[in-house]
Formats: C-alpha cells, sequence, structure tokens
C-alpha cells in the first residue's frame, strides 16, 4: 500500500518511521511519503489559508494548494482521507475496508477546514471512473487541532491488517474478538497473586468449557459497564 499523508507540520508525522510501521516499511509492504503542503505555494509568505466567504470566525484552508498537492500524488484506485471532525466515525469495519486499498491519501487540515470544493473535486466523475473515491474521516466525537494525529491512528488501526505486517496473524484471527476487533473480557498472566490479588480460579481451572463461560460472562458485564 501507498500512503501520502500531506500536513503543514510534516515533522509531526515522524512517528511513522518508528515500531511496527518502520519494520513494514522497511519489508516493503507499505510505502509512507509525508508531503508538506508549503511546498505547493508561490507566495513570500507561503500562505495556505484565508477568511471564510459568507464570514465567521477562523480560518479556510486554501483549495489551489490542495489541489496542486494532491495532484501531484494521486493515482488510480487512490483512496482521498478528508480529516475532519464533520467526518464519518472512523471504526474497525472502516479499517478492514481501507486495509485492500492500492493508495490512501491523507488531507490532515488545520484551523477551520479545507475549502469544500477539494472534496467537490474529487469526487466528480473523471476522477469516480479511475476509482479514485473522496471521504470525510472523524476518528471521534471530540475536537483536534488538527488531523495529523487522527491520520496516525488511522493508518496505525489499517496497516496493521495488511497481511505480513503483524508479527503473529492468530492475533488477527484468533476468536472471542468483538467486531471492534479486541478482546472483550479481562487478561491475566504471571504471577498467580499480585500485590494481594489473585488470578480468578476458573482460570487455574484447565477446564476449557468452563473458562469459555466466565470469558463471555464477563465479556457481557464490561459492555454493559461501559455503556
Ligand atoms: Cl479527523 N480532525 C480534527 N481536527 N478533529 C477531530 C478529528 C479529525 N476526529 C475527531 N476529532
Amino acid at each position: 500500500m501507498k500512503i501520502d499523508v500531506i500536513s503543514i507540520f510534516p515533522e509531526y508525522l515522524s512517528p511513522l518511521k518508528l515500531s511496527l510501521l518502520g519494520k513494514a516499511q522497511n519489508a516493503g509492504l507499505v510505502d509512507i511519503s509525508v508531503h508538506d503542503l508549503r511546498a505547493q505555494t508561490n507566495d513570500n509568505h507561503n500562505t495556505v489559508d484565508d477568511t471564510p466567504y459568507g464570514g465567521g470566525a477562523g480560518m479556510v484552508m486554501l483549495p489551489e494548494v490542495w489541489g496542486k498537492t494532491i495532484d501531484s500524488v494521486v493515482t488510480d484506485g487512490a483512496d482521498i482521507i478528508i480529516l475532519t471532525p464533520a467526518g464519518k466515525r472512523f471504526n474497525q469495519k472502516m479499517a478492514e475496508s481501507f486495509s485492500s486499498s492500492k493508495q490512501m491519501i491523507f488531507a490532515c487540515g488545520r484551523y477551520e477546514g479545507i475549502d469544500d470544493r477539494v472534496r467537490q473535486y474529487y469526487s466528480q466523475p473523471e476522477f469516480q471512473s479511475r476509482n479514485i473515491r473522496v471521504h470525510e474521516v472523524s476518528i471521534g466525537d471530540y475536537v483536534l487541532g488538527g488531523g495529523e494525529v487522527a491520520s496516525m491512528v488511522m493508518i496505525e488501526a489499517i496497516t496493521r491488517l495488511i497481511p505480513g505486517v503483524l508479527g503473529n496473524p492468530e492475533s488477527l484471527a484468533e476468536e472471542s474478538h468483538n467486531s471492534e476487533g479486541y478482546l472483550e473480557y479481562p487478561n491475566f498472566t504471571k504471577p498467580q497473586e499480585w500485590r494481594g490479588i489473585s488470578v480468578p480460579e476458573i482460570l487455574l481451572s484447565g477446564n476449557h468449557a468452563a473458562i469459555a463461560k466466565w470469558r463471555t460472562q464477563q465479556a457481557g458485564q464490561r459492555a454493559k459497564d461501559n455503556l
């Protein structure tokens, strides 16, 4: 998968070189490039924003600088992600569907967002016929200063689903994961007693049917508690 992240703070995305993602890049499974939006500005101040038509607070990012940058990276089959708190909520299902994408382009907006004509432009039939799709995505119900951290959340969730990226594929395939992809029941390891708290006896019983039943019950309790 080719991943292009566009931001006015490219250094903000340096964690993408680390850990699992660093290894996945070295193994040739993903190819991540970070692009500085200001590289496509022409004026002395490297302007990327201006005041909104119709008035109101804040600044809006200019369409032309985004258009030039996206034009320079987009290829057939790309998914263009516009990161905005007004977007569709990201979840595990979306991560799974994006994990087979050829190219993901992350447009990290700052200020009050990106001129909506960027979304409109790349949604037109000439791009649709090249299998290029635009998605406005949010990672949750809170407001961040910009899309950079949100893009890293999405990249981590998506790339770990690409075959070969995870060291241990069993941890993806294992049962007892819920629809969001995580173990629902509480987990314990050594020692059997820690700071006066013991591991539940049932987990030491060797009775696999009873353990499975206990875990299902615990998962149900947790689901209720988290409502
Ligand atoms: Cl994608 N961007 C911003 N600025 N805030 C957010 C978000 C994205 N998702 C949740 N909050």
